[in-house]
């Protein structure tokens, strides 16, 4: 139930002027907006108010968009110790879906929406996609995976909303995707560059030429890529590729959007959310133009209003070209060592939860990630116990890899070492070996 103040009411489909209007209806917009979402947040949410009071600030603070560095940033761990439904600003009878996401352990992170909030977020993906060039009545393969990640479901509803056909083939299964690709002939296809970048060889290694195939457009995304990947994904399968950004916490897939026309960084949608860049160690805003870590404050979520959310992604905020809103840098680097691999998220420290069970293990581990011809590929380095034989270092090594498979859904590559060199000082937990273009 959403008591004292209801959030602004969001009419914005994917075929309003918004996306065009001036930066002074924008900002006007967003103030309104920040204020509702700031008292939402603090009059239904334990959590909000226990923080706002303990920083010394109120709502009834917040005049003007540069107020809102009054507040106090929300991190990951604040919605962890909040799990799994202690953030939720409605009551449970009010929340029409629940997504989730890894945290830093065991723990993932729980977020819930409206049926209102669904339909925003359906608005905000059909815009993304038009954006990125879909138009109705085409069809969309999405390969981001359906269940308690954002990537498939979220992509599905835009489709729907944007008045396009959706194929929800989900992740994986690459044979059966390259036969709905050559059957169904899809005119756009979503998922994560890596995964695209697989299946176009594995498109070639069965004789085929991607080129010839049905598709006119991909959005890619949920992952960091290069503009490398961006040439040799259009010129592979012909096709013109867009990049997608979004994060569970703050809503899923079509927080922000590059636009078909310009390719020139992400489209932040604005009228819903409210980015800042700050200097990650002094939690200082930064001007436009300079780079940080991006933050964000949801200004219409009704179940899961977020304010200030650390992202630790590192990009920089520039001016609007095809749209209005401000654009986000391409984002290629997080100022943490959370990991994503082939779409997945996660933290050494999980690795390190499933070594220290193994006693013939010690807790001496290193993540090194490369790209294995196409696709990003993690191994994880790990040092044996003093007097393992070598027939107790490869059934660990078995065990090890089964385990990770099992609890964090990832296949990896493990390497039971002598003596694992974690560097000077604060051990060096990630190598990150990939390309950088
Ligand atoms: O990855 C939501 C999503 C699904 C976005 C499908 C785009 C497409 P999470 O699993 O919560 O949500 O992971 C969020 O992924 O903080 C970034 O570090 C990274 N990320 C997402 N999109 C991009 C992108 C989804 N386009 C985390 N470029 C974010 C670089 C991205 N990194």
């Amino acid at each position: 139930m959403l008591t004292k103040f209801e959030v602004v009411s969001t009419e914005h489909g994917p075929d309003t002027g918004i996306e065009f209007a001036s930066r002074d209806e924008i900002t006007a917009l967003q103030t309104k907006r920040a204020m509702n979402s700031l008292r939402h947040a603090y009059y239904n949410v334990p959590h909000y108010r226990r923080v706002f009071t303990e920083h010394g600030v109120h709502p009834d603070d917040f005049k003007e968009l540069s107020d809102l560095a009054l507040f106090p940033f929300t991190d990951k761990n604040d919605l962890r110790a909040e799990y799994p439904f202690g953030m939720f600003a409605v009551g449970e009878q009010h929340i029409a879906r629940i997504h989730a996401s890894s945290g830093t352990t065991g723990l993932p992170t729980v977020v819930g929406y409206t049926r209102n909030d669904i339909e925003v977020w359906s608005d905000l993906m059909a815009r993304s996609l038009r954006a990125g060039g879909v138009r109705p009545g085409d069809k969309v393969q999405v390969t981001f995976g359906y269940g308690l990640f954002t990537g498939g479901l979220g992509a599905h509803y835009g489709v729907e909303k944007l008045g396009a056909t959706a194929i929800p083939t989900s992740g994986g299964m690459t044979e059966r995707q390259i036969q709905i690709l050559n059957d169904f002939k899809p005119d756009a296809i979503m998922g994560t560059p890596s995964y695209m970048l697989n299946l176009l060889d594995r498109i070639r290694a069965e004789g085929q030429d991607p080129r010839e195939c049905s598709l006119r457009v991909g959005i890619f995304g949920s992952e960091p890529w290069t503009e490398g990947m961006r040439h040799e994904l259009e010129a592979g399968f012909g096709i013109d590729a867009t990049d997608i950004y979004g994060l569970s916490e703050i809503m899923g897939p079509g927080v922000a959007q590059e636009c078909i026309e310009t390719k020139d960084g992400l489209t932040m949608w604005e009228d819903h959310f409210y980015p800042e860049i700050v200097d990650p160690q002094t939690g200082k805003p930064l001007p436009d133009g300079e780079f940080g870590e991006l933050v964000i404050t949801t200004l219409t979520k009704e179940a899961f209003p977020v304010v200030r959310y650390r992202t630790h992604d590192i990009t920089r905020l520039l001016p609007g070209t095809a749209r209005s809103m401000r654009r986000l840098e391409r984002i290629s680097a997080r100022n943490d060592d959370m990991i994503i691999l082939r779409g997945v998220n996660c933290f050494p420290s999980q690795f390190e939860e499933i070594i220290v069970e193994d006693n013939r293990l010690r807790p001496r581990y290193q993540c090194v990630l490369d790209r294995a011809g196409r696709m990003d590929q993690l191994t994880l380095r790990v040092e044996a116990a003093p007097g393992v034989s070598e027939s107790q270092r490869a059934d660990a090594e078995a065990q090890l890899k089964a385990h990770i498979k099992n609890r964090i859904g990832l296949t990896v590559q493990v390497s039971i070492e002598d003596e694992v060199d974690l560097g000077d000082g604060k051990a060096k937990r990630l190598v990150d070996n990939r390309p950088k273009n």
